[in-house]
């Protein structure tokens, strides 16, 4: 008789978290189903590493498409997979746009947890249950550092809707007796971090400005501080919390916070462009101390109508419980992923120097080279 293997649903597969978990119960001997969304453009990037055709044998990744904001397909899929462990990661994660699309935020990022713990509940089925709880719902810290029985204030509707589905996995664990924890992570970065969110919006400029492909790198407020820690680290506790005898809460964090401003310094000296910061608030720049040349400056509409200012974490429980610890300081962080765009932008300039040479535009520096 062959044994069934562990099988795991992920939400969110195509995000930051979801393809390094993949990878990693793919390792561990899981079968790992994800639920994708439908795009006009491929959304798969971050997973076409371990994408497995669907005539392959013996695949142990397999993509099914869904909506978090769609309860049937969540039903549908649930009764095909039948899955020992659920991960839902999916979400619009993005506090800035969550003030632009609060509606649409509570749905997905809400509502969509209570749709995905509804259909267990409806379909009789008992999975373990991992919620993508954030620190965002912290928000005006009652307490530093964060930890498990701090009261939330979130600042943000992303945060809010991140403390309903925090409350309903709760409330599914109390009422039906789920196995259903939430993981309070804090924030988390990696080489495939979205452009979008600062630490990968300060490694990609830094190194496209060290390459010449960018002039200068816009941001909000520059006294943020933040727990950052590597991605990598935090899908082991995700994975860690589904092993316990108990459901239960956790926070993941490294105990450490930093400054965007101290996030740039890092980045851009890793880059080989040390900055001096002048001037005062939002005339605040980081200029570059090889030419004087400013390369940092504020733009006020990456500024959030309510702010998180101060984030730090302690997760001495799931050290004590988990036996999770970071494993990635600050620093080496902030190296891994300049590293990466380092790379990254290395190529694109030899892939535009290679266009150029092709076909000189009227724009580009070689046009006009050799017409006499
Ligand atoms: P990403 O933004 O990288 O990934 C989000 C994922 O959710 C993507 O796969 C996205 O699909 C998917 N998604 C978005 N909308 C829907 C929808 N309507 N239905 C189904 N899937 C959808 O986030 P991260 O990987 O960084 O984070 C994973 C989870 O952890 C999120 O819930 C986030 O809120 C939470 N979290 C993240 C932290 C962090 O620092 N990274 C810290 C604490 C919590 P697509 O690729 O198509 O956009
Ligand atoms: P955050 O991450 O809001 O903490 O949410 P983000 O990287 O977007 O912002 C961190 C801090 O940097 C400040 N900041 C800027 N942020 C962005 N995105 N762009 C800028 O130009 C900029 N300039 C300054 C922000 O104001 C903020 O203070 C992330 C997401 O992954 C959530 O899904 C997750 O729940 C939390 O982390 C924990």
């Amino acid at each position: 008789m062959t044994t069934r293997k562990k099988r795991a649903l992920v939400t969110g597969i195509t995000g930051q978290d979801g393809s390094y978990l993949a990878e990693v119960l793919i390792e561990k001997g899981y079968e790992v189903h994800g639920i994708m969304r439908r795009s006009s453009s491929f959304n798969t990037e971050r997973i076409n590493h371990i994408y497995q055709d669907p005539q392959e044998e013996n695949r142990t990744l397999f993509l099914h498409y869904g909506d978090l904001n769609d309860a049937s397909s969540l039903n549908h899929i649930l009764r095909v997979v039948d899955p020992d462990e659920i991960y839902n990661l999916g979400a619009q994660s993005h506090v800035k746009v969550s003030f632009d699309t609060p509606e649409y935020t509570g749905e997905v990022t809400g509502l969509g947890a209570t749709r995905l713990l509804e259909a267990v509940r409806e379909l009789h089925i008992r999975p373990k249950i991992y919620q993508a709880s954030s620190s965002e719902m912290f928000g005006k810290a009652q307490e530093v550092p964060q930890r498990e029985t701090t009261p939330f204030y979130p600042r943000s509707p992303y945060g809010v809707a991140k403390v309903y589905a925090f409350w309903m996995t709760v409330n599914y664990r109390e009422a039906y007796g789920l196995f259903a924890v939430n993981g309070i992570l804090f924030n988390h970065e990696s080489p495939r971090r979205g452009e979008t969110f600062v630490s990968r919006k300060i490694t990609r400029a830094a190194t496209r400005i060290k390459y010449g492909l960018q002039d200068k790198l816009y941001l909000g407020n520059l006294d943020a501080k933040r727990d950052w820690g590597y991605a990598r680290d935090y899908v082991d506790a995700m994975w860690r919390m589904l092993q316990q005898p108990e459901p239960n809460d956790y926070v993941i964090a490294t105990g450490e916070t930093h400054t965007v401003r101290e996030f740039c310094d890092l980045a851009f000296a890793r880059a080989g462009i040390p900055l001096e910061w002048r001037g005062e608030e939002h005339e605040e720049k980081g200029h570059d101390t090889r030419n004087g040349r400013a390369v940092v400056e504020i733009d006020t509409r990456y500024l959030r109508p309510t702010e998180v200012d101060v984030l730090l974490g302690d997760a001495t429980k799931a050290k004590e419980m988990l036996g999770w610890t970071p494993t990635t300081t600050f620093a080496q962080l902030v190296d891994l992923m300049v590293d990466n765009d380092l790379r990254l932008a290395a190529d694109e300039a030899d892939l535009r120097e290679a266009r150029d040479k092709r076909a000189p535009s009227p724009l580009s520096p070689q046009a006009g080279r050799g017409q006499g």
